[in-house]
């Protein structure tokens, strides 16, 4: 039978590949958690109870505008494939921030519209990242509006507890190489002002812009049961 087994040189040599492989699988599993510190997925044999984090960076972009009645502005906010090195995007936020205390009393707020042009941005074109528009009032205090892109589909950046693969959980929580490109939106400013002896007081406003993004590198450790006490 072995002699069978052994009848071409090929086999003799599958043979010996088998033999290796028995003899290097317990210094393979010897190996295997310094692997798992260094986030180096393990295939199938990733499979366990995990705890999933996630290390997080952020990137802020600022800019003021003072507008007038029918004004616009248009912002950009680049984000390179050199930028991001092994990280991954978690989301992107665009802050239009205004405060009108020009009028000497309530109403006549001013107001601020806003719209993404996301034409140039990777993911635009297959609809995983979608263009946006809101407005906001600026009286009455946290004046403006937020829009917010998960670039990470459904990211939260709160770590979590799983019994899955590693291999599962780095297909979940990435980008998809989305994200890069030029961020873009235009805003535009309604100035409403009080008619007083002598004119109008309120002719224009500041807004403040701030783009955010947050970056974030998966960690993946060992999740380690509490004794119960
Ligand atoms: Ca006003
Ligand atoms: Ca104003």
């Amino acid at each position: 039978m072995v002699l069978d087994m052994l009848d071409s040189p090929r086999k003799i040599g599958m043979a010996a590949g088998t033999v290796a492989f028995m003899f290097l699988f317990p210094m393979y599993f010897a190996w295997m958690p310094l692997a798992d510190e260094d986030l180096v997925t393990g295939g199938s044999s990733g499979q366990g109870e995990w705890l999933v984090s996630f290390s997080e960076s952020e990137s802020i972009f600022e800019e003021s505008t003072v507008l007038e009645d029918g004004d616009t502005h248009m912002t950009e906010f680049t984000v390179g494939i050199e930028d991001l090195g092994d990280m991954e995007i978690g989301f992107i936020e665009l802050i239009i921030q205004c405060n009108d205390d020009d009028d000497p009393g309530p109403g006549f707020s001013d107001s601020v519209e806003g719209v993404s042009d996301l034409l140039d941005v990777e993911g635009h074109s297959s609809g995983h990242i979608q263009d946006q528009d809101d407005e906001g009032t600026c009286m009455g205090g946290n004046g403006g509006f937020t829009m917010r892109w998960d670039v990470t589909t459904n990211y939260t950046g709160e770590s979590f507890s799983i019994a899955s693969s590693q291999k599962t959980i780095y297909e979940t929580w990435n980008d998809n190489g989305y994200g890069i490109g030029v961020w873009s939106a235009t805003i535009s400013a309604e100035i409403n002002s009080a008619p007083v002896v002598g004119g109008f007081v309120d002719s224009d406003e500041d807004f403040d812009i701030t783009w955010r993004m947050i970056t974030y590198e998966l960690v993946i450790e060992e999740s380690v049961v509490e004794p119960a006490e």
